[in-house]
Parts: C-alpha cells; sequence; structure tokens
C-alpha cells in the first residue's frame, strides 16, 4: 500500500492541514537557515495583507523587512494579484528564444521611464543572482565585441552580497558563502569595504569618512593594468552584510576612476532598486549612473519572481552585427521574461505610479531616522545608520559568539510579533514602503523590549 493511501497517515495529514501545519518537516532542504533550529521552533507563514503576515495560527505578525527587502508595496496588493490572475488564465508560457510576448516588450517600455539617463535596454532574468551573472557576462562580452578580449577580470568588493551564483559568490566578499564552495572564478579582486565604525558611528543619514576607499580601484588598476579589467561591482548601498551606506562622494569617485580606464561601472540595485531610498533607484538618489543595473525583488513586489539587468544602449549595440539569423547575445533562461512576472510587475509599477510609492521613502525617512535614533542608549548597540526607509542596527557580539546575539534577537522579535532580518550582529529593517509612523514606533519599541529583555 503506498504511504499515501494509508488511512493512519492520510488522517494525520488531514489534521495538520486543517490547522494550516504540514504534516512533516522533513523533505525540505531549506535555503540559508539555522535549519535545526528552525525545525524544533518553525516560524511558519500562512497569509499576508498591507503591512502585516500571520501565521497558521492566526497570531499577527508586522512585516519590519518587506518579505525580504521586496514587497515594497506590501503584501496581496490587489493590482498585482489581479495581473497574475488574467494573466495566467490567459497565456502561462510563451517561450522567450526568437519568440516573445507583448508584455515583456510593454513592460522594458515602462521599465527604462524610471531608469537613469542612459540605461535604456532591458535583459530579464529570473532572480538577483542570475542578474548578476548576466551583467558580469555582459561586460566581458562588450570589451571582447569592441575587440578588447584581454579586458576579463572583475572587481567586486569585500561585505559585497551580489547573490550565490558562481559569479556572484566570486565577486561577492561574503566569508561563509565563499569559503564553503572551493576556488571560485579566477580573475577576480576586491575593493575594501567601507563600514568604519571608528570614524561614522551613529552618523545619520550619508557617512562622512571614506570617499578616498574608491581609489582601491586605481590600486587594482596599478596591480593589473586597466586594460585587463572588464568592471567593478559595487551595490550602491550593501545591503545582506549590515546595512553599509556609501560615504559621501565614494560612488562619483568610483564613477571617475572608472571613465578614466575604461572600466564598467555595475551598480547592483537588488535591494535599492524600486524606491528603498527615496528614490526610483540609488543612482538616482546618488545622482551616479553605471553602466550596466541589477535589479530583482521589487521589480515584481516580490510577488512573482524576476529580475533584470538595465544596460546602456552602447553595450547592447555593440553585440548588434553580423549576420542577422545569428544569435547576436548567446545567453538567457527559459524563463526570461515570464508571461506571470511581466504581468505582476505591470501591476507592481502601477501600484508604485499611483500610490507615489517611489519617493515614498524620502517623506518617511526623517522619521525613522528619529525613531531608530531613540534606541541610542540601549544594551549592547554600537552603531545606528539610516537612509531612506532602511535602519541598521548593530550591536556588539557575544564573546566568542558572534551572530548570536543578533539571531536571539531576531528569535525575541518573532515572538513579540515582528519580523526582522538580522546579519551577524547587525538588525535590518526594510518596511514596506506604505509604512506609517505608526508602524515604525512599533517597530523601535519591539525592538527596545528585546534589546532590554535579551541581553
Ligand atoms: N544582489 C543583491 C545586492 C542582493 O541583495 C541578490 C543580488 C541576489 O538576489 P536573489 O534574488 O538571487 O536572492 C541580492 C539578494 C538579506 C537578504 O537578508 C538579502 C538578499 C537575499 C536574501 C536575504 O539581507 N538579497
Amino acid at each position: 500500500m503506498y504511504k499515501d493511501l494509508d488511512p493512519a497517515a492520510l488522517a494525520a495529514q488531514d489534521g495538520a492541514r486543517a490547522a494550516g501545519m504540514p504534516a512533516s518537516l522533513d523533505a525540505y532542504f531549506m535555503p540559508f537557515t539555522a535549519s535545526r533550529q528552525f525545525k524544533k521552533a518553525p516560524r511558519l507563514l500562512a497569509k499576508a495583507a498591507g503591512m502585516h503576515y500571520w501565521t497558521p495560527e492566526g497570531r499577527q505578525i508586522l512585516d519590519g523587512c518587506a518579505g525580504l527587502w521586496c514587497v515594497n508595496a506590501g503584501h496581496s496588493r490587489p493590482r498585482i494579484v489581479q495581473a497574475i490572475a488574467e494573466q495566467a488564465a490567459e497565456m502561462d508560457f510563451a517561450p522567450p528564444f526568437n519568440f516573445a510576448h507583448p508584455k515583456a516588450f510593454q513592460l522594458a517600455d515602462r521599465l527604462v521611464e524610471l531608469t537613469p539617463p542612459g540605461l535604456d535596454k532591458v535583459f530579464y532574468t529570473n532572480s538577483g543572482s542570475e542578474a548578476v551573472e548576466s551583467a558580469l557576462k555582459m561586460a566581458v562580452a562588450y570589451h571582447r565585441a569592441r575587440g578588447e578580449g584581454t579586458r576579463t577580470r572583475l572587481i567586486g568588493r569585500e561585505r559585497g552580497y551580489h547573490g550565490v551564483n558562481f559569479g556572484g559568490i566570486s565577486v561577492g566578499g561574503m566569508m561563509p558563502n565563499r569559503k564553503t564552495f572551493g576556488p571560485m572564478l579566477v580573475g577576480v579582486d576586491h575593493l575594501r569595504h567601507t563600514h568604519d565604525l571608528a570614524r561614522n558611528a551613529f552618523t545619520r543619514g550619508v557617512p562622512e569618512h571614506g570617499a578616498e576607499l574608491a581609489d582601491d580601484l586605481e590600486r587594482a588598476v596599478a596591480l593589473h593594468d586597466a586594460s585587463n579589467i572588464a568592471a567593478v561591482i559595487v551595490e550602491p548601498m550593501a545591503g545582506s552584510t549590515g546595512v553599509l551606506i556609501p560615504p559621501k562622494g565614494y560612488l562619483e569617485r568610483l564613477r571617475a576612476i572608472c571613465d578614466k580606464h575604461g572600466i564598467l561601472l555595475i551598480f547592483d540595485e537588488v535591494i535599492t532598486g524600486f524606491g528603498r531610498l527615496g528614490a526610483p533607484f540609488a543612482a538616482t538618489r546618488f545622482n551616479v549612473t553605471p553602466d550596466l543595473m541589477t535589479v530583482a525583488k521589487g521589480i515584481t513586489n516580490g510577488a512573482v519572481p524576476m529580475g533584470a539587468v538595465f544596460a546602456k544602449s552602447m553595450i547592447h549595440d555593440v553585440f548588434m552585427n553580423g549576420p542577422e539569423h545569428v544569435i547576436e547575445f548567446p545567453h538567457g533562461y527559459t524563463y526570461s521574461g515570464h508571461p506571470l512576472a511581466c504581468a505582476a510587475s505591470l501591476g507592481t509599477l502601477d501600484t508604485y505610479a499611483e500610490e507615489g510609492l517611489l519617493t515614498r521613502a524620502q517623506q518617511m525617512e526623517p522619521v525613522l531616522e528619529q525613531a531608530l535614533h531613540t534606541l541610542h542608549e540601549s544594551p549592547h548597540v554600537i552603531d545606528i545608520r539610516n537612509i531612506g526607509l532602511v535602519g541598521a542596527i548593530e550591536l556588539a557580539p557575544r564573546a566568542g559568539e558572534p551572530g548570536k546575539r543578533g539571531f536571539e534577537a531576531m528569535l525575541a522579535a518573532w515572538e513579540r510579533g515582528l519580523l526582522i532580518r538580522t546579519t551577524g550582529d547587525t538588525i535590518a529593517l526594510s518596511p514596506p514602503l506604505i509604512v506609517e509612523s505608526s508602524h515604525i514606533d512599533q517597530m523601535v519599541s519591539t525592538i527596545a523590549d528585546v534589546l532590554k529583555q535579551k541581553a
């Protein structure tokens, strides 16, 4: 008899389903999770609307991190839900190689209305990680197509996060994500990170000190020679490694050094894209335009997986030669520009436009800043950082147990009805862009309580 048909097993499954709980937690191999701890005390989410989640038991959880930095317009927004449902009923899939569907073009037009001038071409992927791989490949291929085939080196930055594929972890600078997986891509180097507690702790907004760290790129040029360097990739604001805000003048300086040496500048805006910093992109806010820009997350409000690379026309155009029956850029995914993702993204852009969400973080930035910095005197707090609708509270690590205090703070916040992200001992806040002052007050008072109780 099949296990599924065993009446006792079926009854157990039915009981679990009725309570909204899975019958077993064994088979699921979980991503980026302390999974043995999780499976002892699972944290399940069963429903979401607006600023909140609900657990299967019906407990309400305030979303302090927009899911995972992606649900920028809040959860289950009607236009997005409707767009996905209608598209699923109309056409499930269309092959993206040598064929296409109308929404892929409509969406590309809508997207490039939002990008900084010059970033006029859109290449679709299914995640931020794939967007990063695509951008790195574009950079190398661009130089090769122009007859500069020696430009293959890629420069990343310490404490950078560019997803989890081999290119992304090679240019990235998160130690556990790298050292676990062998030798990486060859020909990669890293700039130093810009996190500087000694000079910048408790800065409100953009830190004063550190623009000179961009000169590390000059050192890389001296070492490798510009004729061997294809691109430098940075997050304009590093999210995953603890909210590292670019020092005043840093991005401008990086741009100038890239221009001087013919190196492409790639901004990874998977987190900063779509309104997180109070402008459509960080590039817009800082008024520094990269040559390639990667996005994901907020492009569909997290509702359907999607990522994209925005490229300057000069990069796209360099491939547009040779016989017309030949594929110009041999790269892409089965699900590039998937109809459900395009529909979700169109619904998302409508929602952002109708509610002014791509600039709302500008108005809310002072509210978050003011509230967050009241935690200055809370136990263990060694830094507070904020920009747009992003905040970070860095805690002193417990002696000999780095990351444990942060992890426990996340668990304690969950018990108190608040979802936060922690990375090491830094708490990150990135609420949906529809957040109101009352939600911010609730987040900050919950964290104050957590820090007091869970010292
Ligand atoms: N680049 C950046 C800058 C990211 O933040 C990726 C690439 C990869 O995207 P995908 O869609 O492949 O996951 C990211 C992802 C966190 C956290 O808590 C951040 C991300 C993912 C998971 C957790 O900081 N960012």
